[in-house]
């Protein structure tokens, strides 16, 4: 994963987390690589950069070995804490002898602080929000990924409250958290609270609520676990709502834990000499922006896991529906398969990039990213690097023959690219970082073209 920070020299300078992710990426495994325990275990080499790619520091080993490295999920285990009065810090869930820690770095140099042992290790998220602001207090919270389909599993999900040094506040069961789960002030007092999945935490882990609609209702963790957590706050507008995509249903919840709308689609599943059948689609990942040109209202996008994409208004008023393409301008590697991929941040915001007001967004799920409209109209190409091309370079064990699939998802072994957006350079615009295991490449608009 990749995280870009300011609160070392004030600009912008990017964290690289080489990682296993989640349980040490044993999960579909069951602890075993085809080829022969070559999966190393404790994986975790974090590199920061200036915005033009420069080292400043690196901490721990890196990955050196001959083939690629199973990593599934590290999009949220390193954050960053700039508490006032103190030095910034990153935060880091790692492994240790596939036990679970919690590591502490001094951002400045790279530095190891301090390390906590964890519970459980299939903690995924760290969080780190403000507790007693006025003293630089901190609430650190870690999420679990584990909901019992994975090898190992526990079946169950919880998170972890620790005060800022790492001593345990509190466990609490959140039945419904899945992935992205959210730290903000909800309440306006300068103290963070926690939305994890359906349920609105305060700052010591205590309970406030949880969404009107499940209140009495059962979750079912596979169908309904919320997949993200996304806060809005309109221009000019007082207090929040939660835009939740909740695997079978898209939700949006007002600050009082009210389900304002709830939407559901369906796709058609089609085999040959059968009638066609209806299926929910999984509601997995939405972004939130302008996104139409000439129009100042916001929209959301969602994305059914790559049966294909939507665009809702604010009421949950569809808008659009149809699918973004695949796109392998240096060819799609052969044990890729159309579809296949399902990161977990299969799109990212850019902000007004072309100066007009509106947004669009970078979509990386599905090979080379390219920039859409809320309508998924092609608006910005980048261009494609040679060296980008991974046909031959990922080439896995026992995998040579044309077509072979690796075990779980190619994009758990290096497969396809990862996308960031973020101004590095200060001149007040986005830029796009796009960037696989070995590369990064850097775009940018220059009155509307790409350099
Ligand atoms: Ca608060
Ligand atoms: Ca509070
Ligand atoms: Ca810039």
């Amino acid at each position: 994963m990749a995280a870009v920070t300011r609160q070392r020299t004030g600009r912008a300078e990017i964290l690289w987390l080489q990682s296993m992710g989640i349980m040490d990426a044993v999960l579909g495994l069951r602890g075993e690589v085809p080829w022969g325990g070559t999966q190393p275990r404790g994986l975790c080499h974090i590199t920061l950069t200036d915005g033009r790619g420069e080292v400043i520091w690196r901490s721990g080993a890196p990955w050196a070995g001959e083939h690629p490295y199973l990593s599934h999920f590290a999009d949220g285990m390193m954050a960053v804490d700039a508490a006032p009065g103190r030095a910034p810090r990153v935060l880091c869930l790692a492994s240790q002898g596939g036990e679970g820690v919690l590591r502490f770095l001094d951002l400045g140099t790279g530095r190891m602080e301090g390390e906590v042992s964890l519970p459980r290790n299939d903690y995924t998220w760290v969080l780190c929000g403000r507790s007693d602001p006025a003293r630089g207090g901190r609430t650190v919270v870690l999420t679990t990924q584990d909901v019992g389909y994975y090898a190992g599993g526990h079946g169950r999900h919880s998170a972890l409250f620790l005060d800022g040094e790492g001593g345990v506040i509190r466990e609490v069961e959140v039945p419904g958290d899945g992935h992205f789960p959210a730290c903000f002030d909800a309440d306006g007092d300068g103290w963070d609270e926690f939305m994890l999945g359906y349920d609105l935490f305060d700052h010591d882990g205590e309970h406030l609520w949880r969404t009107d609609y499940w209140r009495r209702r059962r979750i079912n963790l596979m169908r309904q676990h919320a997949d993200q957590v996304l806060i809005h706050r309109g221009l000019g507008e007082e207090g929040w709502t939660a835009v939740i995509p909740g695997s079978d249903a898209l939700y949006r919840v007002d600050a009082g834990g009210r389900v304002l709308w709830r939407r559901r689609w369906h796709r058609w599943v089609r085999r040959k000499g059968v009638a066609p059948w209806p299926v929910r689609t999984h509601v997995q990942f939405v972004a939130l922006g302008r996104l139409l040109a000439n129009d100042e209202r916001e929209y959301v996008f969602v994305l059914h896991n790559r049966f294909g994409m939507s665009l809702v208004d604010l009421e949950g008023r569809v808008v659009w529906r149809g699918k973004l393409p695949e796109n392998w301008p240096g060819g799609r590697p052969a044990c890729v398969e159309a579809d296949s991929f399902h990161t977990g941040t299969p799109m990212v915001l850019w902000k007004n990039p072309l100066g007009t007001g509106q947004d669009l967004l970078v979509y990386n799920e599905a090979g080379w990213p390219y920039a859409v409209d809320g309508r998924g109209s092609r608006v910005v190409e980048f261009a494609w690097p040679a060296e980008a091309r991974q046909a031959d370079a990922f080439r896995l064990p026992g995998l040579s023959e044309a077509g072979a699939r690796p075990p779980y998802r190619p994009d758990d072994w290096g497969y396809g690219y990862r996308c960031l957006t973020e101004d590095i350079d200060d001149d007040g615009r986005q830029e796009v970082l796009i960037f696989d295991r070995r590369h990064c490449w850097v775009y940018g608009l220059e009155d509307g073209a790409a350099r």
